[in-house]
C-alpha cells in the first residue's frame, strides 16, 4: 500500500526538501498551500512532473492554519498516514512586530490541526516542527531535558505548540513527535534569515553589484546544519516504534561573524569592506547561544549530521553565485 503524507508548509524550505524525500520513498504527497497574489510554489518548481503527471504523486491543496474547518475537510478527504506539520510564521524578528498573529498561526495552528485529527478520529502519525528557539536563554548545550526559556513571541508560540503536541500524545494516545530542530539552512532558505541573507549578498558583490550588507548582532552563536539532512530526521521520528521528542543539531557552534567571514572568504572578499551595522536588525530580546546535543536522536533514530558549517557556507555561496550569474547573463 502506498503511504500518504500531508505536509503543511510544503512551500517552505523544509517542506520542499521533505516533499523530495517522501516522493523518493514512494509516498503519495499532499501539501497545503496558501493563496497568494503571485506564485508561492517556486521551491516546488523542480517537482512539476510529479504534480502534472496523469496519475500525480504530488497534490497541492489550498488551506490556512487559521482556518480550522478547512483543515478538518482536508484531513477527512486525504486520510493521510503521516502528517508533517511544518507551517508557521517562522521569522523571529517579525514575531516582535506581529505577536498576536504569530501566536495564532504558530501556536494555535498546531492545536487546530491536532484537534481536527482527534475530531475525525484519524489514525495517523503527527510531526510537530518544534524549535531550538524554545530554549532561548537556557545555557548550552541544550537537549530534550533542558528547561524551556523562550525569548520571543515566536519562541513562546512554539513552546505552547510543543506542550499542546505532548498533551495530545498523553491525553489522547496519539502518535505525536516533536522534532526540536536547531537552525538549518540551505540554498532554499528564505533571504530574510541571516545565512541566506549573507550568502546572497556575497554572490551579488562577487558578481559586481555595488552594494553593502547591513546586519544586526554579529555575536550570537548558532548551531547551523543542512536542511536536506534535517528532514530525514523528521521522517525517522515518525517511523519509530514509540513517539517521542528529539533534538536535531550538529553540536557545533559558530557566531554570525564567523559565518560572515567564511562566506566572504569563500568568494575571496574582505568582509570588512562591505558589512555595516543597522539597528533595525536587532531584536528586543536576543537568544545568545544555541548549541544542541542530539545524542538521543543518534542512539534511538540512528540520525547524525553529515554537513557541518564550513561546507554548508560553501555550498550556499556557490548556489547563490550560480543563480546571480545566470540572472546577469539573461
Ligand atoms: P519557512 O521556509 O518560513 O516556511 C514556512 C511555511 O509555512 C511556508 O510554506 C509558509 O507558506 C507556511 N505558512 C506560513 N503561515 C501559514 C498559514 N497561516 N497557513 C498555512 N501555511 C502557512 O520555514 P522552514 O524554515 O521551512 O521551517 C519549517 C518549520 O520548522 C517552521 O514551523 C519553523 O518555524 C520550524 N523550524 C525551522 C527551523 C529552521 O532553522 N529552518 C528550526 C526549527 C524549527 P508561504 O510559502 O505561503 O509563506
Ligand atoms: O537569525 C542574528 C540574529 O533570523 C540568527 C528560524 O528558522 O532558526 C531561525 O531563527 C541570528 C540571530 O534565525 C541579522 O539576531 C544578525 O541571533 O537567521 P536568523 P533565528 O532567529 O535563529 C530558529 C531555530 C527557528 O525556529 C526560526 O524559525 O542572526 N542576525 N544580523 C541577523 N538575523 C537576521 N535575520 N538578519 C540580520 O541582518
Amino acid at each position: 500500500m502506498t503511504k500518504k503524507a500531508l505536509i503543511t508548509g510544503v512551500t517552505g524550505q523544509d517542506g520542499s526538501y521533505l516533499a523530495d524525500l517522501l516522493l523518493d520513498k514512494g509516498y503519495e504527497v499532499h501539501g497545503v498551500i496558501r493563496r497568494a497574489s503571485i506564485s508561492n510554489i517556486g521551491r516546488l518548481a523542480h517537482l512539476s512532473a510529479a504534480l502534472d503527471a496523469e496519475e500525480p504523486r504530488l497534490h497541492l491543496h489550498y488551506g490556512d492554519l487559521t482556518d480550522g474547518s478547512r483543515l478538518i475537510a482536508l484531513l477527512q478527504q486525504i486520510q493521510p498516514d503521516e502528517v508533517y506539520h511544518l507551517a508557521a510564521q517562522s521569522d523571529v524578528r517579525l514575531s516582535f512586530d506581529q505577536p498576536e498573529f504569530t501566536g495564532d498561526v504558530t501556536g494555535m495552528g498546531t492545536t487546530r490541526i491536532l484537534e481536527a485529527i482527534r475530531l475525525i478520529k484519524l489514525d495517523c502519525r503527527f510531526y510537530q516542527a518544534s524549535s531550538s528557539e524554545m530554549f532561548g536563554s537556557a545555557p548550552p548545550p541544550q537537549k530534550e531535558s533542558t528547561p524551556l526559556w523562550p525569548r520571543s513571541p515566536y519562541g513562546a508560540a512554539k513552546t505552547y505548540a510543543y506542550w499542546v503536541a505532548r498533551n495530545y500524545r498523553e491525553a489522547h494516545s496519539m502518535f505525536v513527535a516533536n522534532g526540536i530542530l536547531f537552525n538549518h539552512e540551505s540554498p532554499r532558505r528564505g533571504k530574510a534569515f541571516v545565512t541566506r541573507k549573507i550568502t546572497h549578498a556575497v554572490a551579488q558583490i562577487k558578481a559586481g553589484y555595488d552594494r553593502k550588507l547591513y546586519m544586526g548582532n554579529l555575536d550570537s552563536v548558532r548551531d547551523w546544519g543542512y536542511a536536506k539532512e534535517y528532514v530525514e530526521a523528521m521522517w525517522l521520528m515518525l517511523q519509530a516504534d514509540e513517539p517521542s521528542d528529539y533534538v536535531i543539531a550538529t553540536g557545533t557552534a559558530y557566531t554570525v561573524k564567523d559565518f560572515v567571514e567564511q562566506a566572504f572568504g569563500h568568494a575571496g572578499l574582505d568582509w570588512q569592506k562591505y558589512v555595516r551595522f543597522n539597528d533595525r536588525y536587532l531584536r528586543p530580546t536576543e537568544v545568545d547561544s544555541l548549541i544542541g546535543d542530539a545524542s538521543k536522536a543518534a542512539v534511538e533514530l540512528g540520525w547524525k549530521p553529515k554537513t557541518l558549517m564550513p561546507e554548508l557556507v560553501s555550498l550556499m555561496v556557490e548556489a547563490d553565485l550560480k543563480t546571480v550569474l545566470a540572472q546577469l547573463s539573461e
